[in-house]
């Protein structure tokens, strides 16, 4: 029986950190038994924000191998890049005349996002969130499992679809979100400022792990996480957003859940929960480092990978655009 399909991505803009590891890709790498997967560099997305060419294409190239170093296994799952699949940005035009501006001056990450940008508030900026739900639409995608920052595009992904299901006739699947509770990784905080995202466009790393940060760095960025001035260690992510943090980093390394950690370092100090949780987590990204490292170095094996990838990808997207086309009038 056919699988339901699975799609999401990340853009390929600054450093993976864990945050992207323990929101969504864990969560890829455990749905990829049971799902057909698509995995997606969706770097029309990054370009909403002025990249430096060069960089960009060598960092597409770290992402995929990432991916890979992981678990995202290119024999069961397609990896693709977003770029390489023109019908997405065709498809964005469709549902662009179906999407009301009020819906999409409503969303948080755009706010965000031209308040950080003040010199470049561009168009891209504002409609991203129509070029997300076609990244969804167009493969007939069940499940997308991303971190809790991304509820908001996706309520707006499935209300597009019943629009259009609703004016043109059953076009669409219905997508759901996975999306991790807070407690199991669904937003992990930044360290230096637990009451906000940890975000890998962040100007200063000290608020991140890279999944590539060397083992000291990462100790060493532990210890410097902005705790409280209590001393208990409790999950309380109001009143101690980063001990909430941490133990939720430390559960998510070691799979111990939260209330058990909490007996566990019941008198001790932040010093020890934070030396555990550095160990924890350098621990859980040796093998991923040294997988990266191994396969960053096959530069034709990534190329073929992500050419692969996307020839499969656009059989499928081609077979839903010319759908949608012919539903709307378009010869
Ligand atoms: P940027 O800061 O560059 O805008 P980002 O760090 O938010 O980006 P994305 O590429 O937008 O990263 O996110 C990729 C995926 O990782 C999404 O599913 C997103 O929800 C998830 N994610 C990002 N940051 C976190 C976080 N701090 N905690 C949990 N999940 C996260
Ligand atoms: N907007 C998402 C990235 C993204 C995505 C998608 C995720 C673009 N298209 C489709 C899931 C499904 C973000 O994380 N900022």
């Amino acid at each position: 029986m056919a699988r339901d399909i699975l799609f999401s991505g990340i853009q390929p803009s600054g450093q993976l950190n864990i945050g992207h590891y323990f929101g969504a890709v864990k969560n890829w790498l455990r749905m990829q038994e049971d799902f057909d997967c698509m995995f997606s560099l969706v770097n029309l997305h990054a370009i909403t924000v002025r990249q430096d060419p060069v960089a960009l294409r060598k960092r597409s190239l770290d992402f995929v191998a990432a991916y890979m170093a992981c678990g995202i296994d290119p024999e069961k799952s397609i990896i693709f890049a977003q770029s390489d699949v023109p019908e997405h940005s065709e498809l964005m035009w469709l549902l662009s005349c179906h999407t009301y501006m009020g819906e999409l001056e409503r969303m948080t990450q755009y706010k965000d996002k031209i308040a950080k940008h003040t010199d470049n508030v561009n168009l891209g900026l504002f409609s991203y969130p129509v070029l997300m739900a076609a990244d969804i639409l167009l493969y007939q995608t069940k499940a997308v499992p991303v971190g809790a920052d991304q509820k908001q595009h996706l309520e707006l992904a499935r209300d597009l679809a019943n629009r259009m299901n609703n004016a043109y006739g059953k076009l669409f699947t219905q997508p759901e979100p996975y999306i991790p509770s807070t407690e199991d990784g669904g937003r992990i905080m930044s360290l230096l400022e637990p009451e906000k995202k940890m975000s890998k466009s962040d100007e200063n790393a000290g608020n991140y792990i890279a999944l590539l940060d060397e083992p000291n760095v990462i100790r060493k960025k532990l210890k410097r996480a902005v705790t409280d001035t209590d001393t208990v260690i409790r999950y309380d992510r109001e009143h101690k957003p980063g001990v909430s943090n941490l133990l939720t980093l430390l559960s998510g390394a070691t799979g111990k859940p939260i209330a058990a950690l909490e007996v566990d370092y019941a008198g001790k100090g932040y010093g020890h929960l934070k030396t555990d949780t550095g160990e924890a987590i350098v621990a859980l990204l040796e093998p991923i480092q040294a997988n990266f490292h191994h396969l960053r170095n096959d530069e034709t094996e990534l190329t073929r990978v992500m050419e692969q990838g996307a020839e499969k990808a656009r059989i499928r997207a081609h077979s839903t655009l010319n759908k949608v086309k012919k539903a709307m009038g378009l010869i």
